[in-house]
């Protein structure tokens, strides 16, 4: 549950400039939502579009990586828009989406989510961010689910979004109540002054799982008598948004599995390798099955 936004990469120049945007689809929970249905996980992604061509877009490309797309369409409001490019402090993320439908979010949309029944349901702090209701609808998501659904929060502080005391205190607050909860120790120590893995247990103690990125070093996994580290694979880092989203997806896949927590552990990393070395904050979808693909013949086999 989230919001998935159009995403626009200039080529070759500064945006001002750009004779030319690449347009993509970005969203962290979207992001988790493509993953884990390349992963071959049934998967739906709910989330408010608008009207217009880049809820179009949206809606086509989760598709077409085979997510189920629960999206409310609503007229009165636009899409959301993101745009990154290369800035001197790395990567600079521009948001166009106060007032977008996403930002409507609210508790009733809950509802479809708790029909669904998922196993597990994954939203994020950027969504809490969007507005008091949406806000509302995580607190919503993350305590009353059915005890059959893990609920897993990524507190992805996202600072031009939320940097007041009172969002970081918030942040803290919903993190306190998921199953499952990511965090990065950049993340930690910007949002609560806090530097290591002890002290982040410390502040979050009641999660199954603690899961702290440690960026180019690797990840570490905490749970109740046990604490599992896994180093990152070394990679030539293109762009980095959206590896965050990656990691999760592997991560949560594998515990779906129930696999051990270092195999949890592998899967997120080699994921997040993968979209390090992506422009894009996730792969784009196959192509199309061509007509030679879909045509089968007498025998019933694919030629
Ligand atoms: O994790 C990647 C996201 O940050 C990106 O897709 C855009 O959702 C986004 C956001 O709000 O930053």
């Amino acid at each position: 549950m989230g919001e998935c936004m159009a995403l626009l990469v200039p080529e070759e120049a500064p945006p001002g400039r750009a004779p030319r945007f690449r347009a993509e689809v970005g969203g962290a929970e979207g992001n988790v939502a493509v993953h884990l249905a390349r992963a071959g996980r049934r998967v739906e992604w709910h989330g408010p579009l608008g009207d217009d061509p880049f809820g179009d877009r949206i809606r086509e490309r989760l598709t077409a990586s085979g997510v189920v797309c629960r999206s409310r369409i609503d007229p009165a409001r636009p899409t959301g828009l993101y745009m990154k490019h290369p800035g001197p402090e790395g990567t600079r993320m521009r948001y166009w989406r106060r007032g977008s439908a996403a930002s409507a979010l609210g508790r009733d949309d809950a509802v479809a989510v708790r029909k669904a029944a998922p196993r597990l349901v994954h939203t994020t702090g950027i969504t809490a961010a969007l507005s008091e209701t949406a806000d509302e609808l995580v607190e919503e998501l993350l305590t009353d689910t059915s005890p059959t659904t893990l609920r897993s929060f990524d507190v992805n502080h996202r600072p031009a979004l939320h940097d007041t005391p009172g969002r970081r205190r918030r942040l803290l607050d919903l993190a306190r109540r998921a199953d499952v909860v990511f965090c990065g120790l950049d993340e930690a120590q910007a949002l609560w002054g806090i530097e290591t893995i002890d002290g982040l247990r410390a502040l979050i103690p009641e999660p199954q799982w603690l899961v702290v990125k440690q960026g180019a070093t690797g990840a570490t996994a905490l749970r109740a008598g046990g604490s599992f580290f896994h180093p990152a694979p070394e990679v030539e880092v293109v762009e980095p948004v959206g590896a965050g989203d990656a990691f999760a997806a592997g991560f949560l896949h594998r515990l779906l599995d129930e696999a051990p927590p270092m195999e949890c552990l592998a899967e997120g990393t080699a994921l997040a390798g993968l979209v390090l070395g992506l422009e894009g904050d996730a792969p784009a979808p196959p192509p199309p099955p061509t007509s030679c693909d879909t045509d089968t013949g007498p025998s019933g086999r694919h030629h």
